[in-house]
C-alpha cells in the first residue's frame, strides 16, 4: 500500500491521513518526583483545556502555566500540574502540542490519561511523535533513527554520536553525496541533450574526478561504521580455550571482581559467564565459556554448543593457553583452523594470551609456547599474543591497552560516522552504483547507461533519509521506539 495515497498502514502501522489528537506518557511508568504527559495534535490546547480549565484558550507557545487538573463531569480536583504549551511549527511533532507534569504516581498519571481520552485525545501508540515529527518534515528518518538510538545508548561516546545524528550530521552528509551526483547526472543529461550535436558539454575527466570524490566519501563513511557500531552497541569479547588453561581466573582479573567460579579440577566452568567493563567510556562484555572440547555429558556438551553461538557474536576472540603445558594435539587443530579459515578482518579478531606467566623464570617455558605457536603461523608479528597472569596481573595492563587502542572513541567531531547496519546498507548500495558508474566513464559508455546508475544512487539515498517512503522499513524504525517518545 502506497502510504501517499491508502490512508495509511493497516494494523499496528502509523497512518499518514491520521490527524488525530494523540496522547501518552512520556516519562518511565512507576513513581516518581514527576511524570509526563503529551498531547499533539490539531486540537491539543482545546482538549488539554478540558482538563486543565486553568488554561487560556489561546496559550502562549513556550510558556508554562500552573493549576489544578480536574475531572470533566464534576470538577472534582485530581493534581496540581504545570502544562508547557508549543504552538503548531514551533514543537517536537510541529504539531499544537501540550505537556501537562503532574505527580509521579502512576494512579493519578492512568486518570489523566483517561481524562484526556474522554476530551477526545487517542492513547498515541510507541514512536507515534518522532512518527509525527517526520511526517510534518521537522527531521527525516536517519534524524528519527537518532532519537531512538540516543535514548538507547548506554555509554557517553554512543550517546555523543547519537547527538550529532540526532542534529542532521548525517544527513547532512548524506546529502552532500547527493549534491554530488546530480551534478554528474545534471552534466550526462545536458551531454545526452547535446549528443546529436557532437558538442562535448563536460570532458570525462572531469566527470571521473567529481564521481571519484563521491565515491571516497561513501568509502569514508563505510570505513566509520565498524568503529561506530563498536560504539553504538559495545563491545563482546569471548574467553576460550581448554579445560584449565585459567579463563574464569582471567575473567576475574580483568573485570576485578570474583564473577566466575575458579577450581584446580578441568571442565569447571559448563555455562556462559558474563563480566562487564568499560574501556574509554564504552562498554565491554566479556564471556567465559566452558571451553571447546569433545565430550559425552550433555551438561558439558550445552555449554559447549552455547560458547560456539558466543564466538559467533564476539567481536573479539581471546584464545587462552597455558604456559606450562605443552600445546595439545587438538588445540593446535583449533588454533589452525582460526589461521586458515580467516580473512584478514576475521583474523583480527583473534587474541592470543599466554596465561601463567607469573615470574619473569619462566622465560624458557614462554620461548617454547611462542615456537609452537609460531608453528601453526600464528607469532607476535602478525597476531596479537600477549603474556599474561590471572594471578599476578601480569601483562594485564598491555592487554588493557591493546583494548582502548581497539576501541578509540575519539571518532573526530568533524566527520560522520555510521552506527547503524541500515545506513551502512545503504551507503554500500550508493557505492557499488558508483563503481559501476565510475567503470561505464571509463570505458565510454554511453551517458544514458552511467546516468542510470546514478539515479539508482540518488534513490538509495532518499531512501535512506526517508524521501522515499518504504513502508516496511518506516513500520521496522518506529516500532523499535518506546510509548510516549
Ligand atoms: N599459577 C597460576 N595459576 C593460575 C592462573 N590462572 C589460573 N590458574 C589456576 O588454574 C586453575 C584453573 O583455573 P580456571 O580459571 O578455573 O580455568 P578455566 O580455564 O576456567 O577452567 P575450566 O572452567 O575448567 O575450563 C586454577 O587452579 C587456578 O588457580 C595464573 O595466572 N597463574
Ligand atoms: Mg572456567
Amino acid at each position: 500500500m502506497n502510504l501517499f495515497n491508502g490512508g495509511g498502514l493497516d494494523g499496528d502501522g502509523f497512518g499518514v491521513d491520521d490527524h488525530a489528537t494523540i496522547c501518552a506518557l512520556s516519562t518511565p511508568p512507576g513513581v516518581g518526583g514527576i511524570a509526563v504527559l503529551r498531547v499533539s495534535g490539531p486540537d491539543a490546547f482545546q482538549f488539554t483545556r478540558k482538563v486543565c480549565r486553568f488554561l487560556p484558550v489561546q496559550p502562549e507557545s513556550h510558556r508554562i502555566y500552573f493549576g489544578t487538573a480536574r475531572c470533566l463531569d464534576d470538577g472534582d480536583s485530581v493534581d496540581e500540574v504545570l502544562v508547557s504549551c508549543f504552538a503548531e511549527g514551533r514543537s517536537f511533532t510541529g504539531e499544537e502540542t501540550a505537556e501537562i507534569s503532574c505527580h509521579g504516581n502512576p494512579v493519578l498519571v492512568a486518570t489523566l490519561l483517561k481524562l484526556l481520552v474522554e476530551a477526545g485525545c487517542r492513547p498515541a501508540r510507541p514512536g507515534e511523535f518522532t512518527f509525527r515529527s517526520f511526517m510534518n518534515g521537522r527531521m527525516d528518518l536517519v534524524q528519527a533513527e537518532g532519537v531512538l538510538s540516543l535514548i538507547e545508548s548506554q555509554s557517553r561516546p554512543a550517546a555523543r554520536l547519537a547527538l550529532r545524528q540526532l542534529k542532521g550530521r548525517l544527513s547532512e552528509e548524506l546529502s552532500r553525496v547527493e549534491d554530488g551526483l546530480i551534478w554528474i547526472l545534471a552534466q550526462l543529461e545536458a551531454s545526452i541533450d547535446f549528443s546529436t550535436e557532437g558538442i562535448e558539454v563536460i570532458p570525462s575527466q572531469t566527470l571521473l574526478a567529481r564521481a571519484r570524490e563521491v565515491q571516497e566519501a561513501c568509502e569514508r563513511l563505510l570505513e566509520s561504521y565498524s568503529q561506530g557500531r563498536l560504539l553504538a552497541e559495545g563491545v563482546q569479547v569471548a574467553l576460550v580455550g581448554r579445560p584449565n588453561v585459567g579463563k574464569s581466573s582471567l575473567l576475574n582479573a580483568i573485570v576485578q571482581e570474583d564473577r566466575a567460579i575458579v577450581t584446580a579440577v578441568p571442565g569447571t566452568t559448563r555455562d556462559l559467564v558474563e563480566g562487564r567493563f568499560a574501556v574509554n567510556g564504552v562498554p565491554v562484555t566479556i564471556i567465559d565459556t566452558a571451553g571447546l572440547r569433545e565430550t559425552t555429558d550433555e551438561v558439558e556438551r550445552i555449554g559447549i554448543s552455547r560458547t560456539r553461538q558466543a564466538l559467533d557474536k564476539s567481536d573479539l576472540v581471546f584464545h587462552v593457553i597455558e604456559v606450562g603445558r605443552p600445546l595439545q594435539e587438538d588445540e593446535r587443530e583449533d588454533l589452525r583452523d582460526f589461521r586458515s579459515n580467516a580473512d584478514l578482518s576475521e583474523r583480527a579478531r583473534h587474541v592470543f594470551l599466554v596465561n601463567k606467566v607469573d615470574s619473569p623464570d619462566q622465560q624458557e617455558q614462554v620461548a617454547m609456547r611462542l615456537a609452537e605457536l609460531n608453528d601453526i603461523g600464528i607469532s607476535k608479528q602478525n597476531s596479537k599474543v600477549f603474556e599474561v597472569s590471572a594471578r599476578t596481573r601480569n601483562g594485564l595492563s598491555e592487554l588493557e591497552n591493546f583494548l582502548k587502542g581497539y576501541v578509540r572513541s575519539d571518532a573526530s567531531e568533524s566527520s560522520s560516522v555510521l552506527t547503524q547496519a541500515r545506513h551502512f546498507e545503504g551507503v554500500q548500495k550508493i557505492h557499488s552504483c558508483l563503481m559501476r558508474a565510475l567503470a561505464l566513464i571509463t570505458s565510454d559508455t554511453s551517458a544514458e547507461f552511467i546516468a542510470f546508475e546514478l539515479q539508482d544512487a540518488i534513490r538509495a539515498i532518499h531512501e535512506l533519509l526517508g524521501k522515499e517512503l518504504n513502508e516496511q522499513v518506516i513500520d521496522r524504525i518506529f516500532k523499535e521506539f518506546c510509548l510516549g517518545k
